[in-house]
């Protein structure tokens, strides 16, 4: 692998050793002699970072002389993952610190385990966030990320007695190589206070908010590499602080430690990540985290723009402004204020602009997800924004009435406000009505977001509305988390290009009755299975067999999701193996079933299904009787490492959500790039998935969306299925976990209660499991069809997703810094 960004660099061994040695030395104050695992790898990151602090001067510095429209990527999660692996990879000198570090006596891959996870996210969203960043960077695009740096990410998971416990995640305890403090770049954010209007000299009104409180942002700046390009890219992070001003009258008054609260206050903003948890919506500390963010994001984008000394009315053709979910819409109207407050804009004028500039993607189509804030605490918070937003809604609804005259059902439907106790602000559509684009994350997704979520607004503005479907970035889910197969794909090619264009990929499928390129691929995954055999057995103590079938399930814990279906299939089987006799079980598809995934904290359901999981693998994994043909897992605290190590390893994976509820699903498309297939259902991206790689390499059962829609309008069925009541009935006897734990999954499993769709789809999953396990007895079918499946996905790399969204949104070019060596 040669790469162009190592050309820049000094490659040579000696050179590289001199650097991390110098960190010891000088950073670390260690000596050469004396230093541990974790001072190793900080030195290594240390000096990792070095190189892309160059690059990334450079590459903003180009940015600004170039004048180019830069989009921005606000976020409140980017998942990052660790970083050491990555970054030598996009710069190609993996193989050099690992020779440099063999020499100092470290393992380089022993290192990258000492890296502490930033879990700066709660799941795809943030990670999709991430993805998007290292394709951008790939791709030369000027785009920067913005986002919170929160002190404590997303709860560690441990399993005691089969419950989920929540351990505080303190990840920056020993220190962020990563990340560059800027005490150059911080902000004043205003909160509280009231709205003042007078008259000014020239007779027009202005607006004046003041008092209230003031928390100040810093900034603290990630290097984001791309693969192979010297361009660098930013993903500025928020922290808040007290301001600088100290409170000097509560001071005089002998009022110390008063004195002290307040900046305490200032800090905790932006200390912990809030949960995607439904119990917590609502948080005033979550409505002040959103503009906390917003504000200092917004003083830095139009720092940077009237930088140029352009008139504002050009902010348009310098920047492009992306919402990743409804959570930052409060930039909305906080631009709005800072157009026509603080800069004189007239009302058409700057609403002009902003719908311009904004941009807005929606997650997901379920109701509880939709983000709504009260008035009254919307009113106090921000006084000044709360009578923005009636504006807006006032002028909003004007056109409602032009195009929808006298239909009052409409108007209530479509305004920013909803009605009740107390009035609720619609963040969703405020987002829909502030931007000139929305888009869904997957094709069925993008449908609903129009028909079923926004019908009204896309009559109006039809156009508004497109989809741009997820992608994932080959690199780190295939270079990093697999790099036997990355090799592989490599040897077989006579080429890396694949890593940028993953259209090359579609040759592997002239191999495919190769027995040399099947023997390489078997390879690869079986050494992918070793590898989580071994966690497995670090873990918990028993060995599993790699040749049986990997069966997976990751991701967060979620009714819609649907891991009860999973672990009740899996009760179904276990108790069908058990009554075969000595002969029959020999014939059967051995199996191991592995679930990961965290449940938000107060989500008793989930936890419950956490719970029974548990049990079910404590009693079949102890089971002798069953001679081995079934193993079950559940592998605590997943998170992007866990994923890197899990998803390689599978034969198939679960995307199995009720149908119409996952927008898209991105682990999905890293499990088919890696060799696994996928047992789901007519859901979110898996759609799109069986459109590219054929429905002969897919397994897909039950209800689709439309189908779900009538059955939850139609009678429910009068019986249920006969497996399905065998397998309630050993829950309920307590064989797996006290049956009062059980009591309220059990009570979800009668055909009058089936929101999603348990009852109704048992049947037809078990059949596909049936199919599932008929398909991999026949090996050589089984692998032609992973590598069909490989060879086909190139659709869903995040390359050609940041591409649809620079062209059809941001009207974004690349520009890539070429530097003079
Ligand atoms: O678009 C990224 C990711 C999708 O792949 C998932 O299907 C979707 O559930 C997730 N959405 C969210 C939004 N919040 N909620 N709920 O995380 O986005």
């Amino acid at each position: 692998l040669y790469s162009l960004m190592s050309q820049y660099l000094s490659r040579d061994v000696a050179s590289i050793e001199r650097y991390i040695v110098d960190h010891v030395e000088h950073t670390l104050a260690r000596t050469r002699f004396n230093f541990d695992k974790f001072d190793a790898y900080l030195a290594t990151a240390l000096s990792v970072r070095d190189r892309l602090i160059e690059s990334w001067n450079d590459t903003q510095q180009y940015f600004t002389e170039a004048g180019v429209k830069r989009a921005y990527y606000l976020s409140m999660e980017f998942l990052m993952g660790r970083q050491l692996q990555n970054a030598l990879i996009n710069l190609g000198i993996h193989d050099q610190y690992r020779e440099a570090l063999k020499e100092l006596g470290f393992d380089l891959e022993v290192l990258e385990e000492e890296e502490p996870e930033p879990g700066l996210g709660n799941g795809g969203l943030g990670r999709l966030a991430a993805c998007y960043m290292d394709s951008l960077a790939t791709l030369n695009y000027p785009v920067w990320g913005y986002g919170i740096r929160y002190q404590y990410g997303m709860f560690e998971q441990k399993i005691k007695d089969g419950n989920q416990v929540e351990i505080p995640d303190f990840w920056l305890a020993k220190g962020n190589p990563w990340e560059m403090q800027r005490l150059d770049v911080t902000y004043p954010v205003q909160f509280y206070g009231n709205v003042n209007v007078v008259n000014n000299k020239d007779g027009k009104l202005q607006v004046y908010w003041q008092g209230g409180q003031v928390v100040r942002a810093i900034a603290y700046d990630i290097p984001v590499p791309g693969f192979d390009t010297y361009n660098v890219l930013n993903l500025r992070l928020w922290s808040s602080s007290p301001p600088e001003e100290f409170d000097l009258e509560a001071f005089n008054r002998g009022d110390y430690y008063s004195s002290i609260g307040e900046k305490q206050l200032a800090e905790k903003l932006t200390s912990v990540l809030y949960p995607n948890d439904s119990t917590e919506a609502g948080k005033e500390l979550r409505l002040k985290q959103q503009y906390f963010f917003v504000s200092a994001t917004l003083q830095d984008i139009l720092r940077r723009f009237q930088k140029l000394q352009l008139p504002i009315q050009q902010l348009v053709n310098k920047a492009a402004i992306q919402l990743n979910d409804t959570h930052p819409t409060i930039a909305i109207p906080e631009l709005m204020r800072l157009l026509v407050d603080d800069r004189g804009l007239g009302w058409e004028e700057a609403w002009e602009l902003t719908v311009q500039i904004f941009s807005y993607t929606n997650h997901t189509v379920l109701p509880e997800a939709l983000e709504k804030w009260p008035v009254p605490m919307m009113e106090r918070l921000l006084p000044r924004h709360m009578q923005i937003i009636y504006e807006i809604n006032k002028r909003h609804l004007e056109v409602v009435a032009q195009m929808f005259p006298g239909d009052e059902q409409i108007r209530e439907s479509v305004s920013l406000i909803e009605e009740g106790y107390p009035k609720m602000i619609r963040m969703a559509s405020l987002a829909v009505v502030g931007s000139h684009r929305v888009n869904g994350v997957a094709a069925l997704h993008s449908q609903l977001v129009k028909k079923q979520l926004f019908p009204y607004f896309a009559a109006m503005t039809p156009d508004k509305f497109l989809n741009i479907t997820n992608g994932v970035t080959p690199r780190r889910w295939i270079m990093v988390a697999n790099p036997a197969l990355a090799a592989v794909f490599t040897r077989w090619l006579e080429s890396d290009d694949w890593i940028t264009d993953t259209r090359m990929l579609s040759q592997l499928e002239q191999f495919q009755e190769n027995d040399d390129f099947i023997r390489e691929i078997e390879e690869a995954k079986t050494k992918n299975k070793q590898r989580l055999a071994l966690k497995i057995s670090q873990l918990f103590g028993i060995n599993v067999d790699t040749d049986a079938l990997f069966d997976i399930q990751v991701k967060r814990i979620h009714e819609y999701k649907r891991q009860l279906l999973n672990i009740l299939g899996v009760i179904y089987r276990y108790l069908w193996i058990k009554q075969l006799d000595a002969e029959q079980i020999k014939t059967v598809v051995p199996r191991v079933v592995v679930f990961a995934g965290k449940a938000a904290a107060s989500y008793a359901q989930a936890k419950r299904i956490i719970r029974l999981i548990n049990g079910v693998a404590s009693v079949v994994n102890n089971d002798t009787s069953i001679d081995n043909r079934l193993k079950v897992f559940f592998l605590p605290n997943y998170n992007v490492s866990l994923a890197e190590e899990i998803i390689p390893a599978s034969d198939i994976s679960q995307h199995i959500s009720t149908a119409g509820m996952e927008a898209s699903g991105t682990s999905n498309m890293k499990f088919v790039m890696n060799g696994g297939l996928i047992l789901g259902t007519m859901d979110g991206a898996n759609i799109e998935i069986l459109e590219h790689i054929g429905k002969e390499n897919i397994f897909i059962f039950g209800l689709n969306a439309d189908q779900v829609e009538e059955a939850r309008k139609s009678n429910p069925p009068t019986q249920l299925d006969s497996r399905l009541e065998q397998v309630k009935a050993t829950i309920a006897n307590g064989t797996f976990c006290n049956p009062k734990v059980a009591e309220p999954i059990l009570s979800c499993l009668v055909p009058q209660n089936d929101y999603y769709m348990i009852c109704r789809d048992f049947p037809a999953y078990l059949e596909a499991q049936n199919m599932v396990d008929e398909a991999f007895k026949d090996k050589r079918g089984w692998i032609k069809k992973t590598i069909q499946s490989m060879a086909r996905m190139y659709y869903f790399s995040s390359d050609r997703a940041v591409e649809e969204y620079a062209q059809k949104i941001w009207n974004i070019e690349p520009a890539p810094f070429i530097p003079s060596t």
